[in-house]
């Protein structure tokens, strides 16, 4: 796990790099989601997979930005799911952008997830890793990551961030947000996910949600790529992660590209939402 690591600390240095001088403009090309590429999207699954296919504890890679698995190593021990640079889309506006990366073995599904990484690039580059038991922080500072602290949430927290077209909500799922507004809870939704869920964790708690829509009744967000990866880390840091009804973790994965509605958060707001989704959706 540590030459995985190694190699995503040397890719986040050079994605770092790109951001701040690479061009922000779209590309020809549509990823198998049917989202315009950004050349920096491209760019930066290409540095990403150069370094993984150097390893030979790698089995294979997928990434979001591509239409299947690259095998790297037969005998390799890992999978590995990634999403190189999480709300590209953001970085013309200068806002904070991620990647995600799902390490998985004997299969990408939710149950075999064994560790996950993020990288949220904001005024500081931090990346945050979970071995399936704690959650580490580290920030990268003149050329290192460094370790920072442990990260853990309270049972409870203040803030959300509610995912998604509203006009396309059930009522159901309006009257939870607009009763979490009503309890205090206040607004922090900038479009990333990366950002907006590191920003939970480290403030402590809160909810942050991707629901099924009239519009996408399977969500957005992607399972291996996205939904996985931060289920493991709100999970190990002492929250939850569901779909509504079910642990995250448990859902089944028919194709690489699947979507998932999707909760994280911290226990009370995760108990909340699945008292709401109980007799709904
Ligand atoms: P983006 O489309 O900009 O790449 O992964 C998809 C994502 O961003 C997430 O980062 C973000 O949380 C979500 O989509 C935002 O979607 P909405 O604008 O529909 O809320």
């Amino acid at each position: 796990m540590d030459m995985i690591l190694d190699a995503i600390k040397k890719a986040s240095i050079e994605i770092k790099n790109l951001i701040e001088t690479g061009d922000t403009g779209k590309s020809q090309n549509q990823n198998s989601t049917g989202d315009t590429q950004l050349k920096l999207d491209i760019a930066s699954d290409e540095i990403i997979e150069s370094y993984f296919k150097k390893l030979s504890n790698v089995k294979a890679i997928v990434s979001e930005e591509q239409e299947s698995v690259i095998d790297i190593n037969q005998n390799g021990e890992y999978l590995i799911a990634y999403d190189p640079l999480d709300g590209s889309s953001l970085v013309d506006v200068n806002l904070s952008v991620g990647s995600i990366y799902g390490i998985y073995k004997d299969d990408f599904k939710g149950s075999n997830i064994v560790a996950s990484i993020y990288v949220v690039f904001g005024p500081r580059v931090e990346l945050v890793y979970c071995d399936g038991v704690s959650v580490k922080m580290f920030r990268l500072q003149n050329g290192e990551f460094n370790y920072i602290q442990d990260i853990k949430l309270y049972e409870i927290g203040k803030l959300q961030a509610p995912g998604s077209t509203q006009q396309c909500w059930y009522p159901y799922h309006k009257t939870m947000i607009d009763d979490f507004f009503k309890a205090g809870y206040r607004l922090r939704y900038s479009g990333g996910m990366v950002p907006d869920l590191h920003q939970i964790l480290l403030k402590g708690g809160g909810l942050f949600s991707y629901p099924s829509t009239t519009d996408l009744p399977k969500g957005k967000l992607r399972q291996l790529f996205e939904v996985f990866p931060f289920a493991l880390v709100y999970k190990c840091a002492g929250g939850g992660a569901i779909d509504g009804k079910h642990d995250l973790l448990s859902i089944k994965t028919l194709h690489i590209h699947d979507t998932s509605p999707c909760f994280f958060g911290s226990n009370d707001e995760i108990k909340k939402v699945i008292e709401v989704y109980k007799n709904n959706g």
